[in-house]
């Protein structure tokens, strides 16, 4: 419900007031909750401006303005804004004004602002959720010190948690009792929180690299105690990490997390009292992936890095979004990459880079990492803001280099702790520790889209001097018309194809890697020294979020396969060895496959990399992955050329996929994470082989019987009935069955079920959806809950999502139009695979298109929807 004007970056102006200290109490109750806000205010410069408050779902009961009431005939108020104007204002330029309200966290399905999760009350503010809680200045550049008392229910409510540290508790009447807290950080009300409920606390303690004591507690429902221990020991090292690599030392003397099942994202960074969805907390080895054990440990990064990038330091605007976030992105890549193998975790930020963020930024509501037009700021959190932004941070970072950008962060904090500031404050840091002009540098912050670099090489062997030229081509469309050459980092690889292919030593002085910035449209470097032409490998470590236009056939892949000292490059080439077969059977189903691929699959399977990354390099692109690289995709012939890819290799590799896969199963805790990843991909080979298909059925058997929880891990579980769904195997329903009887009290292993459920590649698979939808477990209030069906339908399910019939797009529209009417922000975010109909062949367009025009005529279409409907339908 809040403004349906858009708002430009353009427009940005300081605000008129300013607010020092906010003294909140909040006296809690389910549907009428009292909220008594008491600002001191400070007017900024001499004008005559009225002081315009946010506001929104909130009953006003009182205004008092210094000390007077102010009575109804000296405001206004509408459903989003309440006006005072300059001649109801006090003379001077600070003055009070308490301001009463009350509010229905009960009714509060879009879970902004103050909402019920289960029992427990808690809060969202990001990106403009307080103003559900008090008219306020609802902007990030109005900083105030908080002081929060909370009252409730001493019985229901033994907990009453807000930032900063406890200074006041006590009993009251009624079984009431209250704590006050008080922050002393000046922050933005985004950054604000409350939780109150009956939890069990785990906690422990951190020591500071300055001898300081801080203590740590983590907040989980009862019962789920030991769930939160993973979650304790990533926070530590995550302490540690940010002191060693940044010098970034904790602040208050308490951090708090709170682990709640109701919660549209992943986690909230408020100040000293993190809010996460308890998916992002609660793991032991009964119920919890190595990949959610893996996720865990980064989200809990993110939110404590979110401390100086985002809190000490925040945004001066929302359009200013990817400095604190593609930032804390990048912070927390790098930590993964340290904590584990950082090849592997590359990879996997690349993959979804390629399969989600450049179709965004291709879809109809592609945006710049800072965008500068935005209806509903809930939009904007994005891939392209998140994961781009971080690879925009990753290009500074390898154009400086380590030393210099360590020093930019230095300077950064220096000049702008406790400040609101922008992005271009964050490059200018940057430019100055290293003395580097970034000035064009700075377009990636302007400008949209994946750019394309056009290699070609050449080679005199007369001289020996190997040219390669590039050329960059940002998307021209209306939004943007002329694109500017960026400053893009490349780095390369030169393998000099002279050397023994089969030496396993002293390899490295024979390839040339050398970092190349390419900042015009076209460039040219030639290199010399070579008896023959050496083989490109581009790109080395993904240095720059671009697509290559740059055929290399199978030799040069090959070669490059083998021969790269860049891990990445070497998974690189595999994988594009891979789509290119995935492309011609996509054209062609009868493309006869070159056996040369059986032989490669098996070195990558005897190949001495770590078991991890020979995961990584036999796994196939994605159909996401694959359909970043085509256009006009024909979804469903995309669907079969995977599959038969798949089936070529695991008829041809099969003996090596059983050897890799009984050789996996045999080590024991070593690498056992590493081990499960490979084991789990040959198990997805061999289960396209019906003599192989017993292995899933014992995978299960065994992984999930398993209770000694010394070896208990769900990952092999999971993998099994992920293979079982697949292949639609005849053990399906009852894996199904028994995995839902074991864990039916489980909450978030519930929701894999129901995702596993909604990918079963099935004819049957809508009757089965409407099964699922009418499961008594199942909800559309609790987000984690509608996205195990909805969205692992739709993307994880491509060849039902993309059926012929449309019936999959309409199944999606259906859901979306139903979570229009209780969460706008969930509803938002499930229409992703709709909005980008126009890279789909005509026919699922049109399919497409004619349910975004349904949900486009809904009754009472929020916000939210509505700007990308908008954007879709022009
Ligand atoms: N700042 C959080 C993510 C977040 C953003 C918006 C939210 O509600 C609209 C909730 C959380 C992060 O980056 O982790
Ligand atoms: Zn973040």
């Amino acid at each position: 419900m809040s403004s349906t004007e858009p708002r430009f970056l353009a427009d940005y102006r300081p605000a008129d007031f300013t607010i020092n200290t906010v003294n909140l109490s909040i006296e809690l109750a389910d549907t009428s909750t009292k909220v008594i806000n008491e600002l001191e205010l400070v007017k900024q410069g001499d004008h005559q401006q009225a002081l315009v408050l946010n506001g929104e779902h909130l009953t006003l009961i009182s205004l008092v303005l210094n000390d007077q009431p102010l009575h109804a005939e000296l405001y206004q108020l509408n459903d989003t804004l309440l006006t005072i104007p300059a001649s109801s204002l006090p003379e001077g330029d600070s003055f009070t004004l308490i301001i009463t309200t009350e509010i229905n966290p009960l009714e509060n399905t879009a879970l902004e602002g103050l909402f019920k999760s289960g029992d427990a009350f808690c809060t969202q503010c990001e990106a403009e959720g307080f103003r559900r809680i008090s008219y306020y200045l609802d902007r990030p550049d109005v900083m105030a010190t908080f002081t929060t008392k909370v009252t409730a229910d001493k019985t229901l409510y033994p907990f009453l948690l807000s930032n900063g540290n406890k200074i006041d508790s006590g009993d009251l009447p009624g079984n009431q009792h209250f704590v006050t807290w008080y922050d002393p950080f000046p922050k933005p009300c985004y950054l604000f929180a409350l939780v109150a409920g009956n939890f069990d606390l785990l906690e422990d303690k951190f020591t500071t690299m300055s001898g300081r004591e801080v203590a740590l507690e983590i907040f989980v429902d009862k019962g789920n105690l030991a769930k939160a221990e993973h979650a304790m020991v990533s926070l530590q090292k995550s302490m540690a990490w940010d002191e060693q690599t940044f010098g970034l030392e904790y602040d208050l003397d308490i951090y708090m997390i709170v682990a709640v099942d109701f919660f549209n994202m992943g986690a909230m960074e408020n100040k000293g009292l993190n809010v996460f969805n308890s998916k992002f907390v609660l793991a032991d080895s009964q119920c919890a992936t190595d990949s959610d054990y893996f996720n865990i440990e980064a989200v809990i990064a993110h939110e404590y890095f979110h401390n100086w990038t985002g809190n000490r330091v925040t945004c001066r605007d929302w359009f200013q979004l990817s400095l604190k976030e593609g930032l804390t992105v990048f912070r927390d890549q790098q930590f993964s990459g340290d904590m584990h193998s950082s090849a592997v975790t590359r990879i996997q930020n690349v993959r979804v880079l390629r399969s989600l963020q450049f179709a965004e930024d291709a879809g109809p509501m592609a945006h710049p990492i800072r965008p500068e037009k935005v209806l509903e700021m809930n939009n904007f959190y994005t891939l392209t803001v998140y994961e781009k932004g971080a690879e925009v941070i990753r290009m500074l970072h390898t154009l400086i280099g380590v030393e210099n950008f360590r020093k930019g962060m230095d300077f950064y904090f220096a000049r702008f702790d406790g400040m609101a500031v922008t992005c271009d404050d964050f490059i200018n840091a940057m430019s100055d520790a290293s003395g580097k002009d970034l000035t064009q540098f700075k377009l990636w912050y302007s400008q949209y889209g994946t750019p394309v670099i056009k290699v070609a090489q050449a080679f005199d062997a007369a001289t020996g001097i190997y040219t390669l030229t590039l050329s960059q081509q940002s998307p021209v469309t209306k939004k943007q018309e002329n694109p500017q050459a960026l400053h893009i980092p490349i780095k390369i690889e030169l393998i000099n194809k002279d050397f023994d292919t089969n030496a396993s030593v002293n390899t490295s002085n024979l390839n040339q890697t050398k970092l190349l910035e390419l900042t015009q449209d076209t460039q040219t470097w030639s290199f010399s020294g070579f008896s023959q032409q050496p083989t490109l490998a581009m790109l080395a470590d993904f240095s720059a979020p671009v697509k290559l236009d740059f055929s290399q056939d199978e030799t040069a892949l090959l070669t490059v396969m083998k021969n790269a000292e860049n891990s990445f490059c070497r998974w690189d080439a595999g994988q594009k060895l891979l789509m290119s077969y995935i492309q011609h059977l996509t054209f062609d189903a009868d493309y006869v496959i070159s056996p040369a691929l059986i032989d490669a699959i098996n070195s990558m399977l005897m190949g001495g990399e770590d078991r991890a990354f020979i995961a990584e390099q036999i796994s196939l692109p994605s159909f996401d992955e694959a359909a970043g690289l085509m256009i006009d995709i024909e979804p469903l012939a995309l669907f079969d050329a995977i599959s038969t890819l798949s089936l070529f290799i695991a008829q041809g590799a099969q003996q090596q996929l059983l050897a890799t896969y009984q050789a996996c199963q045999q080590v024991g805790e070593e690498d056992c994470v590493a081990n499960r990843a490979l084991k789990n991909v040959c198990l997805s080979y061999l289960s396209r082989l019906p003599e192989y298909q017993y292995l899933v059925a014992e995978q299960y058997q065994q992984a999930a019987n398993n209770n000694d929880i010394t070896q208990e891990n769900m990952t092999d579980t999971l993998a099994a009935l992920t293979c079982s769904a697949k292949v639609n195997l005849p053990d399906l329903s009852e894996q199904l069955q028994h995995f839902e009887n074991k864990w039916h009290d489980t909450t978030l292993v519930m929701d894999k079920w129901f995702a596993i459920g909604a990918s079963i590649v099935s004819d049957d698979i809508f009757t089965q959806l409407n099964d699922l939808l009418k499961h008594p477990q199942f909800t559309l209030k609790n987000p984690n809950r509608a996205r195990s069906i909805i969205s692992a339908f739709a993307m994880n399910n491509p060849k039902y999502f993309h059926c012929k019939t449309g019936k999959g797009y309409q199944f999606l529209a259906q859901q979306i139009a139903k979570m229009n009417e209780i969460n706008p922000q969930v509803a938002s975010r499930l229409v992703t695979p709709l909005i980008q109909y126009k890279s789909f062949a005509t026919a699922h367009q049109q399919l497409m298109k004619a349910e975004l025009i349904t949900l486009h005529a809904l009754p009472n279409l929020s916000n939210d929807l509505k700007e990308k409907l908008d954007a879709a339908l022009i």
